[in-house]
């Protein structure tokens, strides 16, 4: 039977080309134009190692295809974005709209799968709308009517890993029933050899959201150790190793803040769930998001003993070695300094991208330059994210220089 699968983005596409190359007929949707006819063309419009050669084959063998409309299928998989939109609670409506596509086309049997990361009871939510329109159905065949089964099963891949960690992550899969659990397991389990946990949908969802605040939580405890270390005038990357050789001691390390679509997101639909509640993994949030704040103010007050002063800003990305700017502390630094030191020349590097972002090109003190260029003509030199190429920068470069490591990694 054919699986359906809503929103061919960075985990959807992943997902439809590996079911698809283990030879299940897949179709593909998304609402953009560019993702379905890259798609049919067996291209991949982002960038993710394996990916291309997976669609490439599983298009041309006729296993997968793109289309805007939402056909008619046996599952469905649905992995829209969940942004946050105003008082940080999850917009659900994409959520809501890949549902609304999907009810006309049911007629009972089906399976539908949330791997959207979602805040806790939105697979009831999804089912109840369906329900709603279609009272005709049912999810667990009271009064005998046909089944629609439900079951979250939350993505946990890295990106620049997906293909890998698809096939070798455990899964946790949370069905409204036993029966859709153990249904959305069968179709995982085509590609997933790992293990597989059954659960129910809510303890999925929340079972993602905590995995992400965990670790948010434990980089703002090294955020704010950056801080009090520097109050107390020690170096924080020697305290964190020193403290880490105690046996059950695992801290993680401080930085710019935290980036990316999902640590510095995620934790918030558990916030907006139960605000009273959640208290640590708020104030965690917090940390983090001040960290830049905390940054800026370190190098201003550096850049002001110059009068018209030379920044080397190194790093964009939100973490090492990739391209993406995404909710990144490094580019909203680098912003930052640009709208408020007017009178300084701001040199951005990324190695990992061509042309300035378009959230810089405004300015007109800020220049895309190179590590060494940029490091010799600078005054002050902020490092940002941990690239490869900042750790292999000659040291020499930097002497005389008033330098800001966030990473620690010149130490
Ligand atoms: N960071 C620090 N200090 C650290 C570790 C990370 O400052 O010690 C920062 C990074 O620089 C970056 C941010 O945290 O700005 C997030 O990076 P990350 O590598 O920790 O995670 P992501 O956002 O790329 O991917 C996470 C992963 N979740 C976990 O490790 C628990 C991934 O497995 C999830 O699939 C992904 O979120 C997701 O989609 O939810």
């Amino acid at each position: 039977k054919t699986v359906a699968v809503i929103g061919l983005g960075y985990i959807g596409l992943p997902t439809a080309a590996i079911l698809a190359s283990n030879g299940t007929r897949v179709v593909g949707v998304d609402v953009s134009d560019r993702h379905v006819n890259a798609v049919n063309r067996g291209e991949v419009p982002f960038v993710e190692p394996d990916l291309a050669t997976h669609v490439a084959g599983a298009v041309s063998q006729g296993l997968l295809s793109a289309q805007k409309e939402t056909p008619k299928a046996g599952t469905y998989i649905v992995a829209v974005p969940t942004p946050f939109k105003e008082g940080y609670a999850a917009d659900l409506s994409y959520i809501d709209a890949a549902t609304d596509a999907i009810i006309p086309q049911l007629s009972g049997g089906e399976l539908l799968i949330l791997e959207s990361t979602s805040p806790p009871g939105t697979t009831e939510h999804m089912a109840q709308r369906v329900l709603d329109a279609r009272p005709d159905l049912s999810v667990d065949g009271t009064n005998e009517r046909p089944v629609v089964h439900f079951a979250h099963c939350p993505e946990r891949v890295l990106p620049g890993r997906v293909m890998i960690e698809l096939v070798t992550n455990d899964r946790i899969i949370g069905g409204l029933t036993r029966e859709a659990a153990e249904r959305a397991r069968d179709l995982y389990g085509i590609f997933c050899q790992a293990q597989m946990h059954l659960t129910d949908a809510t303890t999925a969802e929340m079972a993602k959201l905590t995995e992400n605040s965990f670790r948010d939580v434990n980089i703002a405890f090294a955020n704010e150790l950056s801080i009090i270390a520097e109050r107390l005038g020690i170096d924080v990357f020697e305290l964190i190793e020193l403290a880490n050789k105690h046996p059950r001691v695992n801290i993680l390390q401080p930085g710019p803040g935290v980036g990316g679509h999902c640590i510095a997101v995620d934790p918030w639909f558990i916030v907006s769930a139960v605000p009273e509640d959640a208290r640590l993994i708020r104030t965690a949030r917090e940390v983090n998001d001040h960290k830049p704040e905390v940054v800026l103010s370190r190098v201003i007050e550096r850049a002001d003993r110059f009068k018209e002063p030379v920044i080397a800003a190194l790093g964009l990305a939100f973490k090492p070695d990739i391209d993406d700017l995404r909710e990144s502390p490094a580019l909203e630094i680098t912003k930052q300094l640009a709208q408020r030191l007017p009178h300084a020349k701001i040199l951005a590097v990324e190695p990992n991208v061509e042309q300035l972002p378009t959230s810089l090109t405004a300015f007109e003190n800020v220049v895309l330059e190179d590590t060494l260029a940029a490091v010799e003509s600078a005054d002050v030199v902020v490092l940002l994210v941990d690239h490869k190429e900042f750790k292999l920068l000659d040291r020499a470069a930097l002497a005389e220089k008033a330098i800001i490591d966030t990473r620690g990694v010149w130490r």
